[in-house]
């Protein structure tokens, strides 16, 4: 069933997010920031004029210039004969038609011939002691290994496997072999609940799963396979489950689908040719929540994706030759698959992966990394900067950055005071910040400065990158608003790019209404965004039901879903607010069924509900129970006004005119209710 506000299309624009959002901005200098980055000179693309000559081109002529970019980032098995098709009309898109290629081909084997002995990932595990290097040539005879057993198991091109792994090299090892054979990836992040693993592993009838025995973060441990015994019994497509050994802890272990990964591996020749694939056919699926329940499985395809992520990856990153690239997120999430995986590989960087947290063992871990490893460019989320900000700065001071050149943020706005902090304490005053926009769904960055080029301004994401041509709209009638000075709407792209997701798995109509139908013609991001006087442009968050805790994106469907899933709650609404670390916490309203009483016990049942359907992250910060929710007397509930409570807009002119609602007198008793928490 889908919600009225997804078949309305438009949605209503969540004012309440893009206040908090405008409050972030407010005490940002409009100035232009320009940073003393002593490698300018050295910079792939040195200043703004090379950037916007390159930009113009893109623009001017993209069919000429993603020709010359692909044919100079990608080798291909048969050339392309078009370089694009279709529209946001009918969703058709397609890029370097009839061309041939591996992915894997395109991240492992070509580098091969001059970078054997090249480390190809760099490897810390949770302790800071666990550290593994892989070559390239290392990297390739895994790949081949693990890419032949699939192979042996019967599966074949077009089949899905999910990939249910800690953040360590064999995610990286199952992603590319997948790639090789054609199997299509789905990569289940490894904080995912019970629930959340069913849906997917269904909607894309895995017919395999790979996971590990356990995860370890922050010294705790992580049962992964015990997770996916209980997930096996639901899905009837899965034939077998692969299993790697990370901790080498206890696991249940059943003969007619188990296999052992390394033992099996070991019995398999460490050559697998690449599979010839189709520029379009789809590398893999990664599902993103939306405004309903069900989780949208999103389609990439192989040479666009793998061109626009590997050439954001080298432009945004300033990526160089003998670079130390690291991103500490996760694989399970979009960033993990371009940052991580497919782009620094396709430019046969060093990439690094990391299964820990930033604050285990002590708050200097990741500035103790970057030194160990010599870092280059690091890349993380502002959550993690908000809750590093908080230790004593002497924890990051200790540490020797000298080699960091660029330091990139990703996930959700970075508040100016963060920005500051991670330019001052971080880069030294000496690097390049580059605040990447970007989505599941465009493969790569949007919006972003590139090093040494683009002047920044902390909290904005600065200019497109290229091929990009963003919108501003009115979000009620669509308009394009151009004024010359500021101007504030929606975000929308107006031309295809390589990147961009090409369906929604075995649901195109989705696709097409989720982000082609809102503003015809238009690709809709369902962000609301500012573009001051100088053309830069400052994203304000989401304007859907779609809530942004420590970067990840949360459906409030979802979560509603889960919490009305446990036995004791009879309906629910859940908001984001406010916070200070993760950006946005999530608040829950919650009806008991008869019989519950409003207790401690009672409210920890609701949140692990959540905790085990959706996962620890989507853990609800508040539970108000609340005898009834406001509604409209047709029963809709009014999460305008739950989005102001949160946000502590309470004020009758804040809330506007509540005479309408079935129950008017519970507004004061959430407001009262919340301030307890909030
Ligand atoms: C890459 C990623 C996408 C949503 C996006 C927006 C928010 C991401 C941002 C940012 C402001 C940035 N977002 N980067 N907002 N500035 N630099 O995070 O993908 O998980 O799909 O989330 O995240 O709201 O629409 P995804």
């Amino acid at each position: 069933m889908m919600k009225d506000d997804e078949m309305i299309n438009r949605g209503p624009v969540n004012i309440s997010t893009k206040k908090e959002a405008s409050a972030l901005l407010a005490n940002s200098s409009d100035t232009v920031f320009t940073q003393t980055n002593q490698f300018s000179s050295h910079c792939l693309i040195p200043t703004i004029d090379n950037y916007k000559q390159l930009y113009q081109a893109s623009v001017d002529t993209p069919d000429q210039f993603w020709d010359e970019q692909a044919k100079k980032h990608l080798d291909w098995f048969t050339p392309f004969t078009q370089v694009s098709t279709g529209n946001f009309i009918q969703g058709d898109i397609g890029w370097f038609l009839n061309g041939k290629l591996n992915v894997s081909y395109n991240c492992v084997d070509r580098h091969l011939k001059e970078n054997k002995d090249k480390i190809a990932i760099i490897y810390e595990g949770d302790k800071p002691s666990q550290i593994e290097k892989i070559t390239y040539y290392e990297l390739y005879l895994q790949v081949c290994r693990l890419a032949n057993l699939l192979l042996s198991l019967g599966i074949k091109k077009g089949d899905t496997v999910a990939i249910y792994l800690p953040n360590t090299p064999v995610a990286i090892y199952s992603m590319l072999a997948c790639a090789r054979i054609g199997a299509i990836h789905s990569v289940i992040f490894a904080g995912f609940g019970f629930e959340s693993i069913i849906s997917r592993v269904k909607d894309a009838n895995c017919r395999l799963i790979i996971t590990a025995d356990e995860g370890v973060r922050g010294g705790k441990t992580i049962p992964l396979k015990k997770k996916i015994d209980e997930v096996v019994c639901h899905c009837k497509t899965v034939e077998h489950v692969l299993v790697f050994k990370n901790t080498g802890g206890h696991v249940d272990f059943n003969p007619q689908k188990d296999i052992w990964a390394e033992e099996a591996m070991l019995e398999q020749r460490p050559y697998c040719p690449p599979e010839h694939l189709d520029s379009e056919d789809p590398l893999f699926i990664l599902y993103t929540s939306g405004s309903t329940g069900q989780p949208k499985g999103l389609v990439h395809t192989q040479a666009g994706y793998l061109l626009y992520a590997a050439m954001t990856h080298k432009y945004v990153f300033d990526y160089q030759n003998d670079d130390i690239y690291a991103c500490v997120a996760d694989v399970g999430w979009i960033t993990g698959h371009s940052y991580i995986v497919y782009g620094p590989l396709a430019n046969g960087a060093t990439t690094f992966i990391f299964e820990g947290t930033p604050t285990y063992p002590t708050p200097s871990r990741y500035w103790e990394m970057i030194e160990r490893h010599k870092i280059t460019q690091f890349y993380t989320a502002p959550t993690a900067i908000r809750s590093l900000m908080k230790f004593p700065t002497s924890f990051v001071e200790k540490s020797n950055l000298d080699t960091l050149r660029v330091l990139g943020s990703v996930g959700e706005p970075i508040n100016p005071e963060a920005w500051r902090w991670y330019n001052k304490f971080v880069g030294r005053e000496r690097c390049s910040i580059v605040d990447t926009y970007w989505q599941t769904e465009s493969g790569g960055h949007l919006i972003t400065p590139l090093p040494g080029a683009i002047p920044t301004k902390p909290g904005s994401a600065t200019l497109p990158f290229f091929g990009i041509i963003p919108k501003i709209l009115d979000p009620q009638t669509g308009q394009v608003l151009d004024n010359a000075d500021t101007t504030e709407g929606v975000l929308a792209i107006s031309r295809p790019w390589p990147g961009i997701a090409r369906t929604v798995y075995k649901s195109h109509s989705r696709y097409l209404l989720t982000y082609m139908k809102p503003y015809p013609g238009y690709y809709f991001t369902g962000d609301g965004v500012k573009r001051d006087k100088d053309g830069y442009y400052w994203i304000e968050g989401r304007v859907d039901d779609v809530i942004n805790v420590a970067g990840h994106r949360l459906g409030t469907a979802e979560l509603e879903s889960a919490l009305v899933g446990s036995y004791c709650c009879a309906e629910a609404a859940v908001v984001g607010y406010p916070h200070d670390v993760k950006g946005q916490g999530i608040l829950a309203f919650c009806i008991l069924k008869e019989g519950y009483e409003d207790d401690e016990n009672t409210v920890s049942i609701l949140r692990n509900e959540v905790r085990n359907t959706v996962g620890p992250f989507a853990s609800p910060d508040v539970i108000v129970i609340t005898p009834s929710l406001p509604k409209t007397r047709s029963g809709k509930i009014m999460r305008r006004i739950l989005r102001k409570i949160a946000c502590h807009e309470s004020s009758p002119e804040q809330l506007g005119d509540i005479s309408t609602l079935a129950e008017p007198e519970v507004v004061p008793l959430l407001i009262t209710k919340v301030l307890k928490y909030i």
